[in-house]
Parts: C-alpha cells; sequence; structure tokens
C-alpha cells in the first residue's frame, strides 16, 4: 500500500484495522495518528504531554463512516445540510478516502499533506468542483489548515469547521476564556444573540455558535494543563458539550463519556457562509497547543 508514497522515518502507513489505511507518526517532538478516512487527526501526543485529543473507544473505523473524537473535517457545510435532511450531517469531506500528498519531517516535527477532489462520489452530494488540502503540522504544536479552492467556472458557497475534541480530566471543573462579550447562539434550539458574560462553564449540554475570531483557552483543571486554540480563516468558534441525554443518543459515544472533553471548533457557520469564486482559494487554520498549569 505503501507504493509509491515516500514517507520520512518517522511516518509509517499502515492498516488498523486490515483495509483501514493510517498514517502513524512518532518523532521526537510528537506521537500521532491520521486516518486517511476524511483525512482524520484522530490522535496527538506531544512530547512529555498525555494525549491531546480526545478520541471514542467506540468510535467506528470502517471506510465511509465518521469518527467519533480527533478533529473531524467538516465541509463544504457546517451541522445538517441546510435544505435536504437525508444528506450526511456536516458535509461528506470526513466520510471520503483522502490520498496522501507531500509528507516531511525535520527537527520541529513532521508536515504531511492530504489531498480530496471532486468525484462521482462527491457529486452525489453536491454538484461542484474544488480541491481540498489538508495540511497537518505535528510536533509541539498542532497545526491543521484546510486549503480550499474553487476550481469550476461558477462561484460556490460553503460552511465549515474543524470539529476538534479537546481532552479535559472533567468537563464540570473545566472553563473556557476567551469568548467574553462575545456573542452567540445555542446552535439551532433558539435564534436569539446572547451575549457571553465571563468563561463558559459546562453544567448542562452547550451547543453554541460563537461570533468569534480570536483565540481561546480551554482551561482543564482536573487535568492541570491548558489547552490554547488560536485560528484563522474562521468568523465561528463552536463549543460543544454533549452533556448526559445527547450523549446517550450517540452510539460511538460511551455514555460516561460526555465529562472527558470539550469540542472548540474553528468554524464558519451559516448564517455566515463563505462564497468562494472561481479559482480563489479559501484557508481554514486552526493551531493548537498545551501547557501544564
Ligand atoms: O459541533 C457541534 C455539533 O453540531 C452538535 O450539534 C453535535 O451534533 C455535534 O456537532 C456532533 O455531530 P456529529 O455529526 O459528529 O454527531
Amino acid at each position: 500500500m505503501n507504493g509509491r508514497m515516500h514517507l520520512p522515518p518517522s511516518v509509517t502507513l499502515v492498516e488498523e484495522p486490515v483495509g483501514y489505511p493510517v498514517l502513524v507518526i512518532s518523532h521526537a517532538t510528537a506521537a500521532g495518528r491520521i486516518a486517511l478516512n476524511g483525512a482524520h487527526v484522530m490522535e496527538w501526543i506531544p512530547e512529555g504531554h498525555d494525549p491531546v485529543l480526545y478520541l471514542s473507544p467506540q468510535t467506528l473505523l470502517e471506510p465511509g463512516k465518521a469518527i467519533r473524537g480527533g478533529i473531524p473535517v467538516c465541509w463544504p457545510w457546517f451541522g445538517p445540510h441546510p435544505a435536504d435532511s437525508s444528506k450526511p450531517a456536516h458535509g461528506f469531506a470526513r466520510n471520503l478516502l483522502w490520498r496522501v500528498g507531500a509528507v516531511t519531517e525535520n527537527r520541529a516535527g513532521v508536515t504531511l499533506r492530504l489531498h480530496l477532489e471532486d468525484s462521482d462520489a462527491s457529486r452525489a452530494f453536491w454538484p461542484h468542483a474544488f480541491e481540498l488540502c489538508l495540511r497537518v503540522k505535528m510536533g509541539a504544536q498542532l497545526v491543521i489548515a484546510l486549503h480550499i479552492r474553487n476550481t469550476g467556472t461558477e462561484a460556490w458557497s460553503m460552511t465549515g469547521a474543524l470539529h476538534t475534541y479537546l481532552g479535559v480530566g472533567d468537563v464540570t471543573e473545566a472553563a473556557v476564556l476567551g469568548l467574553d462579550d462575545a456573542f452567540y447562539v445555542e446552535s439551532r434550539l433558539s435564534p436569539e444573540r446572547v451575549e457571553q458574560s465571563g468563561p463558559v462553564y459546562f453544567d448542562r449540554e452547550v451547543d453554541r455558535n460563537y461570533e468569534s475570531r480570536g483565540t481561546v483557552r480551554l482551561l482543564d483543571k482536573k487535568g492541570r494543563r491548558t489547552h490554547i486554540v488560536e485560528k484563522s480563516g474562521s468568523r465561528a468558534t463552536i463549543v460543544w458539550n454533549p452533556w448526559i441525554e445527547k450523549s446517550k443518543r450517540l452510539p460511538d459515544l460511551p455514555d460516561d463519556a460526555y465529562p472527558h472533553f470539550v469540542c472548540i471548533e474553528a468554524a464558519n457557520a451559516a448564517p455566515e457562509v463563505i462564497t468562494l469564486p472561481p479559482g480563489r482559494e479559501h484557508v481554514l487554520e486552526q493551531r493548537l497547543r498545551v501547557t501544564r498549569d
């Protein structure tokens, strides 16, 4: 399967399980795994730290199925399809097999590029021509950038997100800083815009679309660490924890898993769509690092 792929010493391609290709990174600065299904970063463990991303022990690892945890690439729409509920939630990019491009390493870490272009499979859901390149720089930090190019002859519109599951020791002892004074809607429950006052705490399901372009910090008090989440090319920050009842409705998530993650997502979410003219590119980027408290 490695075939024509040229991988540096820190990267190997395995099938875990059989028929499910995964890039395994083992570098002095970090370890990690990226499934080619969805170009899905499943794991990132910077040297000297615990795993940063949450990955459900019940996630499916099957071609065409979304992975629960890590960093789902949600594109070309975020959330349910705006007009057709038969189409997959969060778009199709996370369910298709991506192609491995250039993979390089240096002392700072590993840089991997994965590609997806329009195909019969994508056109079954969305009629437009596109090229995606996910660039992942994995080391002491994790920089993940989705390069989106319109390769067609007409403009089209999109939303999307890097739907990052950040691990925490106990969500009831966690807090999100940096959204103070930002307006948000509790997504799909109510269109009412609410102004955030102080940190975001968790004592119920939180599923919020914040009008924010800034950096946020997730204080993991029990884990004695802080996640720092920077971004660009994103007008919305989604904060989600399913809490008890929604967790029970997710078959690929243990009922008792909700205390162990918070999703902080660099997004562009309706009604804020991005319209891309032919030939133009948009880059949605998220930069993660973690510090010990
Ligand atoms: O990003 C938050 C959200 O839109 C929630 O509403 C919840 O549906 C979550 O995404 C998970 O979506 P998924 O399709 O991965 O189950």
